[in-house]
């Protein structure tokens, strides 16, 4: 069984714990390649496994939104993808949502006092040997995805995460600002975010350089080659949306073999965390699970889904989602702990499964 999962950061990487949690249960046998042993099979024998499938091996791969990276303070960052690191690696900030845990600032305070980088953007210490790792290898010639192999070497995920791209596509965000020629001016998604918590109105998000832009390798075959292919609850602009957005991605979607099943991200009417709501508008959704699942549209009828999970206060969306040509159920949807998660994971794979 090969899984392969669209995802941005926090809430991709609460799902993609699920996933892995989920196919552990399911498939004890590790798959070729995977570099972590098959643990937690908790006593379950091929005969009961949920699905009904006997044996055979099972794989994950994550391909990461690249959008919110950025250059700063001389060092590449890429926050999905280290936030999908660090949390399947069990070395991520729970509290904080991003970066280590045990993390320290000492670099931070000296970048602060001496005017590099944003003095509202924290790079950790232990999070900077990473930037500096990463920018080391690209400046040696390697490319995002080559160095992501690398970073992801050192702890055994359990699954392969690859960057959507290796072209640098940083998401920016136009904003009103009547001091600005032509009223108006772009910024870096991470400042939109991190230091105006989206409370600045965006009028566009653009991922700049997408005309350019290719999937990184590996990244359509995953898609292509997949039993199964996911959508995380992730956010559908900045996260799901930017992946989709590379040319050649869309398309690999469109075709593979693979059921695709997605996962609402809001929950009756709101977002569970995040700036989803912020988004959304801004490209003529509204905020609700039937409309994102409407957005993504089903592939019968030249959109992007089989399946859409939908969380149970969001049922009464569910005979319209049908109507519009995508199977959709009801389940609960909070990720709460691991075991929420890979409740959920459970229920996407099923509803895949039974396509
Ligand atoms: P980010 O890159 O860190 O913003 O994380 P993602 O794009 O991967 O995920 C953000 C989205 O995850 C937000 O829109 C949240 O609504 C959604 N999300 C977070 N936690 C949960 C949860 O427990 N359940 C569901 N269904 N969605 C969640
Ligand atoms: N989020 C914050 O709210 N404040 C920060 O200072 C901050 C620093 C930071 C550094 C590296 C990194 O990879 C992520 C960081 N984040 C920070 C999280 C990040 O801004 C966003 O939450 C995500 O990009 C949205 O997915
Ligand atoms: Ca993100």
């Amino acid at each position: 069984m090969k899984i392969t999962v669209l995802a941005g950061g926090v809430g991709g990487a609460r799902f993609v714990r699920g996933v892995r949690e989920e196919v552990r249960r399911r498939w004890p046998e590790p798959a070729s390649g995977d570099a972590h042993g098959g643990e937690g099979g908790e006593g379950r024998t091929a005969g009961d496994r949920p699905d009904g499938r006997d044996g055979g091996e099972a794989s994950v791969t994550v391909i990461v939104n690249t959008g919110d990276d950025l250059w700063l303070a001389g060092v590449r960052l890429m926050p999905d993808f280290d936030s999908l690191l660090y949390s399947l690696a069990g070395v991520n900030d729970t509290e904080r949502g991003w970066g280590r845990a045990g993390e320290t600032e000492r670099v931070a305070a000296e970048l602060r006092e001496w005017g590099v980088g944003w003095p509202w953007f924290t790079l950790g210490d232990l999070d900077l040997g990473t930037h500096l790792a990463r920018t080391s290898w690209l400046r040696e010639g390697e490319t995002p995805s080559q160095v992501a192999e690398r970073l992801q070497g050192r702890w055994p995920l359990g699954v392969r995460l690859i960057p959507a791209t290796d072209t640098e596509v940083d998401t920016h965000v136009l904003v009103a600002d009547p001091d600005a020629p032509g009223g108006e001016r772009e910024l870096h998604f991470q400042e939109w975010w991190t230091r105006h918590r989206a409370m600045l109105p965006a009028r566009a998000f653009r991922q700049r350089n997408l005309d350019a832009a290719r999937p990184a390798p590996g990244v359509v075959e995953a898609i292509i080659e997949a039993d199964l292919v996911l959508f995380a609850p992730s956010n559908p602009v900045v996260s799901i949306g930017t992946i989709l957005s590379i040319p050649g991605i869309r398309e690999a979607i469109a075709t593979t073999q693979a059921p695709v099943v997605g996962l609402s991200p809001i929950i009756g009417g709101k977002v569970v965390r995040g700036m989803a709501d912020a988004c959304l508008p801004v490209i003529g959704v509204e905020t609700s699970a039937e409309a994102v699942g409407r957005h993504y549209g089903a592939r019968s009828r030249g959109g992007l889904l089989d399946g859409w999970l939908v969380d149970e206060t969001d049922a009464p969306a569910l005979a319209p989602l049908e109507g519009a040509g995508v199977v959709a159920r009801a389940v609960p949807l909070w990720m709460r702990d691991l075991a929420t998660s890979s409740a959920l994971a459970g229920a996407a794979i099923d509803l895949g499964v039974a396509l």
